[in-house]
C-alpha cells in the first residue's frame, strides 16, 4: 500500500514523465530509470560528488574558541619569569587587555594563552592574537609561539619546541599576530604561547586571541583553570 507521501511521489514523477519523455522509462521493478544513459550517468556522478563534498566537509570540521581578556583570567601558565595583569589601556577590543611584563634579565619568557588537547599527526591548528607594543625593531616586542605538550592534565609537560612565528611585528601599536602548526611526531598536545622580548621591565600588551583546531580536540583558554576549579572532586563530593 502506498502512503500518501508516496502517492505524491509516483504522481510527480508520473508529471515529470510527461513533460521530459526523454529523461525518465520504467524499469521491471516499478522502478524508474533515465532513458538516456549518459544523461543518467551525469546526474549520477553529480550526486556522488555532491555526497563526496558533503563529507569531506563534516571530516574537515573546524573548532574555533575566542579570547578577549574581559574577565580576571591572565594565562594559563608560564615559563621564565614574565607578570601578567589585566589591563584596560591599550585594548583592541572590548574593556581590557593582556599586559605581560618582561621580568627575566635574559632567556625569553613565555606566557601560555592557550592550550589544544586531543590532537594527532597531521591535525592543523591555527591562532592569533594582537599585539601591541609601540617600538618598531627594537625591544619590548612579542611573537606568537608553540610547544608541545603531550599530557593533557599538566600544561608544563614541555615535550618540545613546535616552532612560531619569525617577525616581531611593525611595532607601531596593534598588528595581528598569526601561525598555523601541523601535528607531527605523535604529540597530542599544543600550548600556544606569547614570547616576550627581550630584558626585564619590557611590556607588550596582547588582545581579541582565535584559536581554531580540528573538530574532536579541545581548546582551552586562560579561563579554563576557573571553570575547571569550579568543577572539582571537592565540589563535586561536597553535594553528596
Ligand atoms: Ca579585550
Ligand atoms: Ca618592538
Amino acid at each position: 500500500m502506498r502512503t500518501g507521501l508516496q502517492s505524491q511521489f509516483f504522481r510527480k514523477l508520473f508529471l515529470a514523465e510527461k513533460k521530459f519523455p526523454a529523461y525518465y522509462t520504467h524499469c521491471g521493478s516499478g522502478g524508474y530509470e533515465f532513458k538516456n544513459r549518459k544523461e543518467g550517468i551525469k546526474v549520477k556522478s553529480l550526486l556522488v560528488l555532491t555526497l563526496l563534498f558533503a563529507f569531506a566537509q563534516f571530516a574537515v570540521a573546524d573548532i574555533t574558541e575566542t579570547y578577549g581578556w574581559e574577565g580576571t583570567a591572565t594565562i594559563l601558565g608560564n615559563y621564565g619569569d614574565i607578570i601578567a595583569t589585566i589591563d584596560v589601556d591599550p585594548v583592541h577590543g572590548g574593556d581590557q587587555s593582556l599586559k605581560l611584563v618582561d621580568d627575566a634579565e635574559s632567556g625569553t619568557p613565555q606566557a601560555y594563552v592557550g592550550w589544544v588537547v586531543g590532537l594527532s599527526d597531521g591535525d592543523v591548528v591555527t591562532a592569533s592574537f594582537w599585539r601591541y607594543d609601540t617600538t618598531p625593531t627594537a625591544a619590548p616586542s612579542c611573537r606568537i609561539w608553540g610547544s608541545w605538550c603531550d599530557d593533557p592534565n599538566d600544561i608544563t609537560a614541555y615535550a618540545g619546541s613546535a616552532g612560531g612565528q619569525n617577525d616581531y611585528g611593525p611595532g607601531t601599536g596593534w598588528d595581528l599576530a598569526e601561525y598555523t602548526w601541523t601535528v607531527e611526531g605523535g604529540h597530542t598536545g599544543l600550548v600556544i604561547q606569547v614570547r616576550t622580548y627581550s630584558e626585564a621591565g619590557d611590556t607588550v600588551w596582547v588582545d581579541d586571541m582565535t584559536i581554531t583546531a580540528p573538530d574532536g580536540a579541545e581548546i582551552r583558554t586562560p579561563d579554563y583553570a576557573e571553570a575547571l576549579s569550579s568543577d572539582t572532586w571537592a565540589a563535586i563530593k561536597a553535594t553528596f
